[in-house]
């Protein structure tokens, strides 16, 4: 049973916690769109099987997945998994699922934001998109969750927080005329704040170079520990994310936390740049529902696209140049963690990573320190 609450998130004391907070689980769903995927989504499924696989280790995981692919999902992916029906319009479940908060008592309920394909008719990835919509609803009635439906348009990619107040964001994603147009940015603020529970929210300028979400903050920064932030890092002077990441660095260097903290910055090195190949472009249909995906464009790798599991870090192999050094900055920033890579450029290919597929479930039922 999932009642919809009428006042919101803040209102009520509860927050938004950290992923690196404990989990209850983790949900993800199946990947099919032809118009996305290439060659009929067969190689992105196999990259989701071994990505769930990975998070399954360290924490349940639940995968929906359509009626027509429901029976294909199940046989691929370990029977440990629970997989159910769920329909959605493609499968980015940190965006389309609910963001769940929790309160001092430890109790969750759960965030289910307005989703329009990231930006609708203006510069939105597909239509329709009133399945994936529904998705976070869904989800909180399996999990039996209370339900805030927040007022404004946002997706779980474009926020991070450190559960203590502090709230991590774009204004290229959230400022965006194709999210809330008649939004200022301290209204924005305000949502934020009681919607997530959060007193302090930290501006970055703009997202990963070419990232087709407008710039999820998932795809350049993150929060891996109370005042630590990691930074998706290019030092190519040439290259047009270096600006973007020098900018955001300053911004890291000058913001103060909830609690007051100034941050200490982990520099993850930026993959390649990576490029779609021809044989990668042909696959996809074509379809007038869709945005195409032609050959050579510019893919938004990065490796702060990364799931934070229970005793685990799930992150993307992207690289071969890059992938070391990330995985040994990931380890030095999450020592009690078993840090896991998958191969994820069939996820990128699609346009996120392993961050955009996942969505964490927090532990309930054990006390929570309020907040700042
Ligand atoms: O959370 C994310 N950054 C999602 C990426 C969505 C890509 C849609 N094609």
């Amino acid at each position: 049973m999932s009642h919809t609450l009428t006042r919101t998130p803040a209102a009520d004391r509860f927050w938004m916690p950290a992923e690196f907070e404990p989990h209850a689980g983790c949900w993800m769903l199946w990947p099919e769109r032809p118009d996305n995927w290439r060659d009929g989504a067969l190689p992105a499924q196999r990259v989701f099987v071994e990505v769930a696989t990975a998070i399954a280790r360290f924490e349940p995981v639940s995968v929906g997945a359509s009626g027509a692919q429901f029976a294909f999902a199940r046989q691929q992916l370990p029977p440990g998994i629970r997989v159910v029906e769920l329909s959605h319009d493609d499968c980015w479940m940190r965006d389309v699922g609910p963001t769940f908060v929790v309160n001092a008592r430890g109790e969750r309920r759960g965030v289910d934001w307005v989703f329009n394909a990231w930006g609708g008719l203006d510069g939105g990835l597909y239509f329709p998109w009133a399945n994936d919509d529904a998705v976070a609803r869904k989800v909180l009635e399996i999990e039996g969750v209370d339900r805030y439906r927040a007022p404004f348009v946002n997706e779980g990619g474009a926020i991070h927080v450190d559960g203590q107040g502090t709230a991590l964001v774009t204004e290229q994603c959230l400022l965006n005329r194709n999210r809330n147009p008649n939004c200022s940015q301290s209204e924005i603020e305000t949502w934020l704040q009681r919607y997530l529970g959060v007193s302090r929210i930290i501006w970055l300028g703009e997202g990963v170079f070419n990232d087709e979400t407008d710039g999820h903050i998932d795809e350049l920064a993150c929060f891996v520990a109370p005042g630590v932030v990691a930074l998706s890092w290019c030092d190519n002077r040439r290259d047009p994310q270096f600006a973007i990441s020098h900018d955001a660095y300053v911004r890291l260097c000058r913001a103060r936390d909830a609690r007051g903290r100034s941050l200490k910055i982990i520099k993850l090195p930026q993959p390649g740049p990576l490029f779609s190949t021809a044989a990668e472009a042909r696959g996809v249909q074509a379809s007038e529902n869709a945005r195409p995906r032609p050959e050579r464009t510019r893919l938004a790798g990065s490796y702060t696209n990364f799931y934070i599991a229970n005793g685990g870090i799930v992150m993307p192999l992207l690289d071969p140049r890059t992938d070391r050094l990330a995985a040994n900055r990931l380890k030095r920033a999450f020592p009690d963690r078993k840090v896991v890579g998958v191969s994820t450029r069939e996820i990128l290919l699609g346009g996120g990573n392993i961050h955009c597929i996942t969505q964490q479930v927090p532990l309930a039922g054990r006390p929570r320190k309020r907040p700042a």
